[in-house]
């Protein structure tokens, strides 16, 4: 067996897995959470499932996150059950500790929590099959149209002011003035950017926009695409499930789905928004909503996907200034090369609005 399983024994044998473990691999590419995937056998069949380590940097109430999760998914397995879908796939469904709950805190004082693993089915880092990003669209639409009459009350807000971007500017400007680890020097450039782009912080908000249940972390890799039927079959990462804009979750879908290259690209060059993109996401966003989007919200999709860049890149920026603790990071200056990245689409989204717009224009 390996290092990994000789360390987490005791959390693995804490959760409900029936049959015998065989395999445990770190595994995915999210910046927030430790995952594993996990491989039991069990009547001389394979079963696998998912286990994450919450971060509780990020998220300091994991309880109260994990009841948001347990009544997401509930709500969410009733409706897909009532339309005929299989709620085992189509949603995330979380495997109990030993003592019931949803989650398990070890003798070092972590949280842990388990999934099934979703089969026949890929989470993408980028756009492989335009096709895809279209089905990855209706599907997160329909994961608002489905929580529309949610009620939102009972959520818990896991991260505070998570897309206030008035208030991440704030935290962004008390890092450029403590300067922590002594980059803002090389870093003036985009500082610059950022300021110099401070209207963005307050567009929508001025909107006066309906607040709807959102999954406010729209990656393309936090949906999963059935390998057969190339449907958007299951929303993952609920942990950011709370009230939010339709807006944001167009726009961070946008931001990180419709670029020419990789969030981390470092030759600059490659990154542009693809219109091409940006249309296939915008016809399957708005069907997927189902007739939901005010004409306010449909007018301020491109919006959206400029304040989502432009926030990221401000948040990676000041990770960076910060000394890298809140997204990991797997080189150096990583958070630097995706702050690049977000400042360099942004300015090419800026150029393309009009086009952006019109496009909104054919299917609202
Ligand atoms: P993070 O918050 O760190 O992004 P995620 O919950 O998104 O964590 O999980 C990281 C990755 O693990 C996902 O991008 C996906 O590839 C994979 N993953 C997570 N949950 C499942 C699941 N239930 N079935 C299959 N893959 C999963
Ligand atoms: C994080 O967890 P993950 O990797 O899906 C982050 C998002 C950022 C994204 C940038 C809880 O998403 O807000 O947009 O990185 N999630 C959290 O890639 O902060
Ligand atoms: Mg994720």
């Amino acid at each position: 067996m390996n290092d990994f399983l000789d360390e987490r024994k005791e959390v693995i044998a804490h959760f409900q897995f029936p049959g015998e473990l065989k395999e445990a691999i770190s595994y995915g590419n999210g910046h927030i959470n430790d995952t594993f995937r996990l491989m039991f056998w069990e009547d001389g069949k394979q079963k696998r499932y998912i286990l994450q380590k919450m971060n509780k940097e990020v998220f300091h109430n994991p309880v109260e996150l994990m009841e948001n999760i347990m009544g997401v998914t509930s709500w969410l397995k009733k409706k897909i059950t009532e339309r005929g879908g299989d709620s085992e796939r189509e949603t995330l469904n979380v495997i109990p500790d030993l003592s019931g709950k949803s989650y398990y805190q070890d003798i070092h004082g972590e949280y842990w929590r388990a999934y099934n693993y979703i089969e026949h089915a890929t989470s993408f880092d980028q756009v492989q099959n335009r096709d895809d990003f279209y089905q990855s669209a209706v599907a997160f639409g329909n994961f608002q149209s489905l929580l529309a009459d949610y009620p939102a009350d009972t959520l818990h807000e896991t991260i505070p002011h998570f897309h206030d971007t008035v208030d991440r500017f704030l935290k962004f400007s008390q890092a450029v003035g403590k300067d922590v680890c002594g980059r803002a020097r090389e870093v003036q450039e985009e500082i610059a950017f950022v300021r110099k782009n401070r209207e963005l912080t307050h567009i929508l908000t001025d909107q006066n926009m309906p607040l709807r249940v959102t999954h406010n972390d729209t990656k393309l890799n936090n949906i999963m695409i059935d390998d057969e039927t190339h449907k958007g079959i299951c929303v993952i990462d609920l942990d950011t499930v709370m009230p939010g804009l339709a807006v944001n979750d167009f726009g961070d879908s946008i931001r990180f789905g419709a670029s020419t290259a990789a969030e981390d690209e470092q030759d600059l060059s490659k990154v542009a928004c693809d219109l091409e993109l940006f249309e296939l996401y915008t016809k399957g966003f708005i069907e997927g909503c189902q007739g939901k989007l005010t004409e306010i919200e449909l007018n301020h999709l491109p919006t959206g996907a400029m304040v989502m860049t432009y926030e990221c890149g401000m948040r990676f920026l000041t990770d960076y200034l910060e000394g890298d603790h809140y997204f990991k990071i797997h080189r150096p200056n990583h958070n630097l090369d995706r702050c690049r990245t977000q400042i360099q689409l942004l300015k090419d989204m800026q150029q393309k609005l009009e086009q952006m717009r019109d496009i909104v224009n054919k299917y609202k």
